[in-house]
């Protein structure tokens, strides 16, 4: 028994005399690497690591460095922010027990040092928003615990590695804003905990893998507007079931919009305009229950917009501009949370309905540029939270006291009230002198109005 007693009195003293031994030499490691960093920094206008960095303290007293409670060793760097200018040395692969790498929104350049590959526990990296330059590092590929990878707003270039598949926890990767090239690989749809994927404002070519969400079960975010991506939109998509946001405008994607998109019924925010799709906006799209933003302007979309889009409790905003959509607008109970809707540049025909004037959150409501006919209704005056109304460039009629201009001027948030060019004939009512102060730009010409435009509207910005 007393043997055994003494045998583990001895190990626990070795223990402890090891731990001692490894977590002092460590936390000087750690020290020195710091200091290393600070000694790179070209610019720090505001003084604060030169001052707050200094030898004599506690590194753990450091700002933007956290501790191990139990090892001593500094597990979080977070300098974001800090307007700092400078490189990243080598000797930061030196901290061996980093969990979290935080430098987003300074300016550091050249490259990220190849010793990083070194950070094992790393789970954490946001450089975004530096001035980062070559490619996307190799040894990314070699940190197995990394869950956030936030290399975006840098200049990055080349073509996105395939290695980083490997990163089999990640959750979270964001190249947004970069110079990246070539396409997308297609073992990035083998992350199976890959919850955003934001590869938008690059160089991206070649087509969207089908297969990018048959293993992506978690995919909450695919953001990959403002790249060339070209060929049809994969309607394999619907397989990420999970998806809220896809956001592909800005691309060269042709063909029409697949009908599966209608599975996705997480969707919250589909934006696919902006490039050479076609054909009809599938009815579909209004079994998706939680879709606030539907933008899928400057295309060639035809047909007629569908009635079950005006059905949509949830919609905040529809951004339809400029396409080729014709047709009359449906009646109905009108969406309670819209708050913008684009309809201009058309071929939209017959009246206002209530779909749009049942819509009483509405702010920004612009159908200019159709072929819209009728009287200008009256009830429009009833969208009290009306800013931006444009009805130009089509072919409205009114009666001869213009009695929708006196019913707008209970709009008092009204900003811009644009009718011009429209078959309207009649004089301008003296209560256009109640437009709350608010409205700074109006414009009627192009009609044949008559009467004085109320003498303090000098420095208003607009015609009659
Ligand atoms: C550095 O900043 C931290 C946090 O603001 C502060 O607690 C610490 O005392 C500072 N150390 C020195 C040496 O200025
Ligand atoms: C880093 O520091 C900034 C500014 O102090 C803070 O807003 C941010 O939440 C911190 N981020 C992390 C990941 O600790
Ligand atoms: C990045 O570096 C370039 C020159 O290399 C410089 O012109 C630019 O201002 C820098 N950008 C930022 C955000 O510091
Ligand atoms: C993938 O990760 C393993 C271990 O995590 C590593 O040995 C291997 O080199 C990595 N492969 C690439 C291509 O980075
Ligand atoms: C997905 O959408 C297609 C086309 O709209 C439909 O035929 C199919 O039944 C849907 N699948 C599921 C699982 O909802
Ligand atoms: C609109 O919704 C109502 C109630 O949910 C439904 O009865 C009607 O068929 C829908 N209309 C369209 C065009 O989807
Ligand atoms: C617009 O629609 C009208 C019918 O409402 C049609 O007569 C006209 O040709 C269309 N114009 C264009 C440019 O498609
Ligand atoms: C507005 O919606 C109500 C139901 O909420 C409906 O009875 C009415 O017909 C709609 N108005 C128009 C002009 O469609
Ligand atoms: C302007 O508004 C006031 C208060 O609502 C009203 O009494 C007056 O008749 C209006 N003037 C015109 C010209 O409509
Ligand atoms: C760790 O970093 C390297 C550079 O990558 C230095 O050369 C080493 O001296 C440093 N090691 C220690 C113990 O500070």
């Amino acid at each position: 028994m007393g043997k055994i007693c003494n045998l583990f009195f001895a190990l626990a003293i070795l223990i402890l005399l090891l731990h001692h031994h490894t977590s002092l030499a460590n936390i000087d490691t750690d020290k020195a690497a710091l200091i290393a960093l600070k000694s790179h920094i070209s610019f720090d206008p505001n003084n604060i690591l030169a001052s707050n960095w200094s030898s004599s303290g506690p590194v753990y007293s450091w700002i933007g460095i956290t501790c191990g409670s139990r090892h001593h060793r500094v597990t979080a760097l977070n300098i974001s922010s800090m307007q700092l200018h400078g490189t990243i040395p080598p000797h930061l692969g030196n901290l061996s027990f980093l969990v979290s790498l935080n430098i987003y929104n300074n300016n550091f350049h050249v490259d990220l040092p190849n010793e990083l590959a070194h950070l094992q526990r790393l789970k954490f990296i946001n450089v975004r928003s530096n001035n980062f330059t070559g490619a996307i590092p190799s040894f990314l590929s070699l940190l197995p615990n990394l869950r956030y990878m936030i290399l975006s707003w840098n200049q990055f270039s080349g073509k996105i590695p395939s290695s980083l598949s490997n990163l089999t926890k990640l959750e979270f990767l964001g190249f947004q804003k970069n110079s990246l090239e070539g396409e997308i690989p297609r073992e990035l749809g083998d992350l199976p905990y890959l919850t955003i994927l934001d590869l938008q404002d690059n160089q991206l070519a070649g087509s969207l893998p089908t297969t990018i969400c048959d293993h992506l079960p978690n995919l909450e975010g695919l953001h990959l507007t403002s790249n060339s991506l070209d060929g049809v939109i994969p309607p394999n998509l619907e397989k990420c079931r999970k998806l809220q946001i896809l956001s592909l405008s800005l691309n060269e994607f042709v063909g029409t919009i697949p009908r599966e998109l209608a599975n996705l019924t997480a969707l919250t925010k589909l934006f696919l305009g902006e490039q050479h799709l076609e054909g009809e906006i599938p009815v579909e799209l209004g079994n998706l229950k939680k879709l606030q933003q539907l933008s899928l302007p400057d295309s060639m979309f035809t047909g007629s917009v569908p009635a079950s889009i005006f059905n949509m409790s949830t919609l905040q905003l529809i951004d339809l501009r400029q396409n080729k959509l014709s047709g009359t607008l449906p009646s109905g109970r009108g969406m309670p949370s819209l708050e913008e809707l684009y309809f201009g540049l058309n071929n939209l025909s017959g009246s206002i309905t209530g779909s749009i004037l049942n819509s009483s959150r509405i702010r920004l409501l612009d159908i200019s540029g159709n072929s819209f006919t009728g009287q200008i209704p009256v009830s429009l005056g009833n969208l009290e939270y009306l800013e931006v109304l444009n009805l130009a460039l089509n072919s409205f009629s009114s009666d001869s006291a213009l009695s929708f201009l006196t019913s707008l001027t209970n709009c008092r948030k009204l900003r811009v009230l644009k009718f011009n060019d429209n078959a309207l004939d009649g004089v301008l009512p003296a209560s256009v002198g109640n437009f709350s102060n608010s409205l700074q730009n109006f414009r009627g010409d192009g009609c044949k109005l008559k009467g004085a435009i109320p003498r303090d509207w000098s420095d208003k910005d607009g015609s009659a």
